[in-house]
């Protein structure tokens, strides 16, 4: 078989764009521009039932909080009546608003768990 030449790369045309029929050009942008993901804080509200002690167990077991961060963050809701548990993507935090509303509901507590956009 006969050696083909190698063609140099055809350089882009200087007119990215459409030309229309009524002389017109359409431009249209390489790529397209996508926002980032939102965030949602999952937020805690207090109560005056549900016993400290579950609220630090919560923030453990579904936020992956120390024990000495479970408390602070216990202890500011207990204060302020709410806080934050902590900052996910949309899906992650309704996941975690339902396990730990579900938690709180079997041990018959009435916790309330919550998102807002961050
Ligand atoms: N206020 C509750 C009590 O004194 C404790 C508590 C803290 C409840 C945080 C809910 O999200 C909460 N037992």
């Amino acid at each position: 078989m006969p050696d083909t030449p190698i063609q140099p790369p055809v350089p882009p045309a200087n007119n990215p764009g459409r030309d229309n029929a009524d002389g017109t050009t359409t431009i249209e942008r390489a790529t397209q521009k996508t926002e980032p993901p939102r965030l949602y804080q999952v937020l805690l509200l207090n109560d005056d039932f549900t016993p400290m002690e579950f609220v630090v167990m919560v923030l453990q077991e579904y936020f992956r909080h120390d024990l000495d961060t479970a408390t602070q963050i216990m202890l500011k809701i207990h204060h302020d009546g709410r806080g934050v548990c902590g900052v996910f993507s949309k899906d992650v935090a309704a996941t975690k608003v339902e396990l730990v509303l579900a938690a709180a509901r079997r041990a018959g507590h009435p916790l309330q768990c919550i998102m807002e956009a961050a």
